[in-house]
This record gives structure tokens, C-alpha cells and sequence, in this order.
């Protein structure tokens, strides 16, 4: 007898693509796919391991790329409360198997390199999930634009985020068309948090003199206006410089949403991405008794039920391309880093400009929108790892199944006949947080098994997060490759500032 053939095979699933829904088996060797087959075929075949969907469905692993963790605090006085270990342990658990997290540059910082290599040394040995990172410029100086080309070429990191808002994060317009045109020349590709800091400022003061200083006003300081004024200025930002790819993320408000869309209608490379956030809960819930609704506090916040119809249609018609989590985390019973910094004897209903903005969600991602039936499945596999994995330049190695070509990073979900039907808690979840903002939710489905490169690294019903710390690997990633955005570039040339 020798070697068996395969590490791993997956019989008798129902496989979703972004493509396709079929029924057929999979096997696995030296970490990547290695062949598909008619369904029931492998299942006398010598293999090391195998796994009986028993008619679950069986999707390629989610690709989360909006996480932020071990973070300064950037978005308000908290910290963040999950590290590396403990984000991607909760990734794993809801079927993540790779996140691209944030390497924030503070304002007196002037390099980005520095800053990356900050990042790596929290990460490094820790993750759970295989992981990258986009860069989070604070300060576009001189020298950190002349290191995009390090960045791309030499660390694998093709994107950045840049921020409207944030006294510690927020670039003036000028500033802003220095990074797309700097990132134009790199083909690294810029998301940007569309909110217009200046009147949330004043709209805050205004609110902070009337004494109106409880969390549910956090949602009054930052009203649908001002997204969509932002999101607008950012599209406009990207047009003067030969249109420039850019992603809005975050997206929360149908004006913003409808913006985007004629943005697209007319041939701009404009992308976006929502959250669940955005998707299942409403400002109602920052309106919660005493101090409660802190653990909604978001931004953008929560918006009504109208729009969050607006979302899912646009989640379906394609104006998002991704759903990512924003998974930012906060302790909430926490009075010296997370959310209830703000109470004081002259507060006791905090001040929500100080309560830190952010809510976990990396775990509850895909279970939340595979059982809201609300999306066709290739869609909800398009969304949440396809698309990203195209986006962020990691394609087709994640993001899809194909034969010697992708990692065998999978989700394994429960069979219809026998689905978990969970209530969501906090005490079930992995994350070092201690509230989930959908505790008590009821969810149809759950990963049953969480594949990582042919290793399983979640059993729900055997050992839950078997995995190991470390196993994660870094990735370098590739330039975006979504819709062909940088041919597209290409073929438009260079900025050139006379012909505006
Ligand atoms: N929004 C949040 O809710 N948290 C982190 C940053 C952001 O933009
Ligand atoms: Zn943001």
C-alpha cells in the first residue's frame, strides 16, 4: 500500500460557486484542490481523510477584507478588544479563511513601511486564517507616497484605506488626490470611508450644547446627508484623476448607494461594499435602555428598514461587490479601553462622540447572510469571497474551486435535513469580545466544518476551533483584478493634469 492518493476528499456535497451550484465531490492534496468529480465518485478512494457533506452545501472559504484589529485607538477613545489570535480564531469559527486587516500609519508617523512592519509583528505566528493587509494612510507625506512602489512590489500590498473623517485619520481633499494619484501610478487600489468629518463635527457640537448625549445621537451626528455628500466628493475626487478605481466602503445610506450606481451606469470604476451591520440592524437599536445601544455604535450608523431593503437590492443588482464584516471590536463592559470610556459622573449616559466606533461581526458574517435566504447562493459566495478575493488581488488561489489552482480553503455547511437552528450568543462565539450586537438572533445554518488549505481548522460538532495558531499564513497579494479595472486604466493612460 502506498501514499494515499489525496489528503483530503469531500463527498456529497452541493458545491457553490460565484458560478455554478452542482453536486459533485472534492479532493484535496498539498493544500490546493486537485480535482472535482461526479458526485459519490470518490468515495471509496484512497484518501487520508474524508468528509461526508450528506447533501450540505460546500463553498469556497469566505474572504473577509475589512477587519481591523489590535488597533490604537483611531475611531474614538476605545482600543480594539480581539488581537490577531483571538479575530481570526472567530474567523475560522464562522467559516473565514482569509481576512486582509488594517496597518494603521498614525498622523506623526511619516512611513508606511514602518507601519506595515508594525503589523507583521503583531500577526506574525498568531493568525488562525491566512491574512494580508492594506495599509491605512494617515499621513500622505512625501515619504510615504514614494513607498507605494515598495509596497506593491516588494511586500504584496496592492490596496490602502484613506478616511474622510477621524481627527486622528481624516485627509483634506488635496490630500486625498495625492494618494489616487500616487496609488494610480502603483495600480494599488484605494477604499475610502465616505463620511464629511467637518460636519459631523459641527453637527455634534450642535448636539453636545443642547446636552444631548446618549448613544442613540451618535446616528443624529452622522445623518444620511452627510454620507452621501462624502461619497459623492469621493467619486468626484477619483473622475479628476482619469478615474482613478476606488471602493466606498461601509456602505449604510440609499443616496450614497444610488450615487454609486449612476457612477458605475456611466462607466466609472467606482466599487463599494456593504456590511451586515447595514443589512440587520437599524438606529432603532442604538436607542436601547441606559447605555445598551453603545453596542451598536458604527460608522456609518445603522440606518431604517427602507434601507436596508436599498442594501440587499444593491447586494443583488450588483452595485456592491463585496460584503465584507468591518469587524472592529470594542469590549462594551469596559470603562478603561471600550465602549464605556465616555461615562463619568457629569455623563452617565456617555458622550457618543467619545464612544469608540466599531462592532464584532467576523464570525457572524456569513452565517447571518447564508441563512437570511435573501441572496442566491452564487451570489452570497460572489459577494463575500469571490468578489473580494478578485478585488484584492488574490485570485484565483482563494475565492473559488479550481483544480490545481485554488488553496482547498472550504466551508462545509449542514445538510438541509439537519440544519443546527441557532440562536446566537455571545458565550458561543470566539472572539475576545464580551457582547455580540445580534445576541439572541436566530440563524438556520452554521459552518459545520471550516477547511484552511486542505486542514480543517473548525469542527463544530468534534473540538470546535481545531486549527492552530500560526497556521495562517501571510499572503502577498496582486494587483486588483475585478472587471479588468486596470486594463481599463491602461487603455485611459496616465493623469495628466492638462487634459482636465
Ligand atoms: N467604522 C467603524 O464602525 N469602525 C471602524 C472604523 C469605521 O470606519
Ligand atoms: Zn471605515
Amino acid at each position: 500500500m502506498g501514499e494515499p492518493l489525496f489528503d483530503l476528499v469531500i463527498t456529497n456535497g452541493i458545491c457553490v460557486t460565484a458560478a455554478d451550484v452542482a453536486r459533485y465531490d472534492v479532493a484535496i492534496k498539498d493544500e490546493k484542490i486537485v480535482l472535482l468529480a461526479a458526485s459519490g465518485s470518490l468515495a471509496g478512494v484512497s484518501t487520508k481523510q474524508i468528509i461526508d457533506a450528506e447533501g450540505g452545501y460546500v463553498t469556497p472559504g469566505g474572504v473577509d477584507c475589512h477587519v481591523h484589529l489590535e488597533e490604537p485607538a483611531l475611531f474614538g477613545r476605545g482600543t480594539s478588544s480581539d488581537t490577531f489570535e483571538t479575530g481570526t480564531r472567530s474567523a475560522v469559527a464562522g467559516g473565514c479563511t482569509t481576512i486582509v486587516a488594517f496597518a494603521p500609519q498614525p498622523k506623526d508617523q511619516p512611513s508606511l513601511l514602518r507601519a506595515l512592519e508594525l503589523a507583521h509583528e503583531k500577526a506574525h505566528d498568531n493568525c488562525f486564517c491566512d491574512y494580508g493587509f492594506h495599509l491605512l494612510v494617515g499621513n500622505p507625506g512625501e515619504q510615504a507616497l514614494s513607498e507605494f512602489a515598495a509596497l506593491t512590489e516588494k511586500e504584496g500590498v496592492t490596496s490602502l484605506k484613506i478616511y474622510m473623517t477621524y481627527t486622528a485619520l481624516q485627509l483634506r481633499d488635496g490630500e486625498i488626490l495625492s494618494v489616487l494619484a500616487e496609488a494610480r501610478r502603483h495600480r494599488i487600489f484605494t477604499m475610502i470611508h465616505a463620511e464629511n468629518g467637518d460636519v459631523l463635527n459641527w453637527l455634534t457640537d450642535q448636539l453636545e450644547s443642547k446636552k444631548l448625549f446618549a448613544p442613540k445621537y451618535h446616528s443624529h451626528s452622522r445623518p444620511p446627508t452627510l454620507e452621501a455628500e462624502a461619497t459623492n466628493r469621493a467619486i468626484a475626487l477619483s473622475s479628476l484623476i482619469s478615474n482613478t478605481p476606488i471602493l466606498l466602503v461601509h456602505v449604510s445610506d440609499p443616496g450614497a448607494t444610488r450615487r454609486i450606481r449612476e457612477a458605475q451606469s456611466n462607466g466609472q470604476p467606482i466599487y463599494a461594499e456593504t456590511c451586515p451591520q447595514y443589512l440587520f440592524l437599524t438606529r432603532d437599536d442604538l436607542d436601547k435602555p441606559g447605555f445598551e445601544g453603545a453596542k451598536c455604535v458604527c460608522a456609518p450608523p445603522p440606518r431604517d428598514r427602507a434601507s436596508q431593503e436599498v442594501i440587499w437590492t444593491g447586494l443583488r443588482n450588483g452595485t456592491f461587490s463585496v460584503l465584507s464584516s468591518d469587524h472592529c471590536p470594542f469590549n462594551y463592559d469596559d470603562a478603561e479601553h471600550g465602549k464605556k470610556t465616555p461615562i463619568d459622573d457629569d455623563h452617565p449616559v456617555g458622550r457618543f462622540r467619545e464612544i469608540p466606533n466599531g462592532i464584532p461581526g467576523i464570525e457572524t458574517r456569513l452565517p447571518l447572510v447564508f441563512s437570511s435566504g435573501k441572496l442566491p447562493l452564487t451570489k452570497f459566495v460572489e459577494v463575500t469571497s469571490t468578489n473580494p478575493a478578485k478585488l484584492y488581488g488574490l485570485y484565483p488561489r482563494k475565492g473559488s474551486l479550481i483544480p490545481g489552482v485554488s488553496d482547498a480553503d472550504l466551508v462545509v455547511w449542514y445538510p438541509d435535513s439537519d440544519l443546527p437552528n441557532v440562536t446566537l450568543t455571545n458565550s458561543m462565539l470566539h472572539h475576545a469580545t464580551d457582547y455580540t450586537p445580534y445576541e439572541g438572533r436566530r440563524v438556520r445554518n452554521w459552518p459545520r466544518y471550516t477547511i484552511l488549505r486542505g486542514r480543517v481548522v473548525w469542527d463544530r460538532e468534534t473540538g470546535g476551533v481545531v486549527g492552530g495558531k500560526g497556521y495562517g499564513q501571510f499572503l502577498k497579494r496582486g494587483h486588483s483584478t475585478l472587471d479588468g479595472m486596470w486594463e481599463a486604466v491602461e487603455e485611459e493612460g496616465e493623469f495628466d493634469i492638462t487634459r482636465l
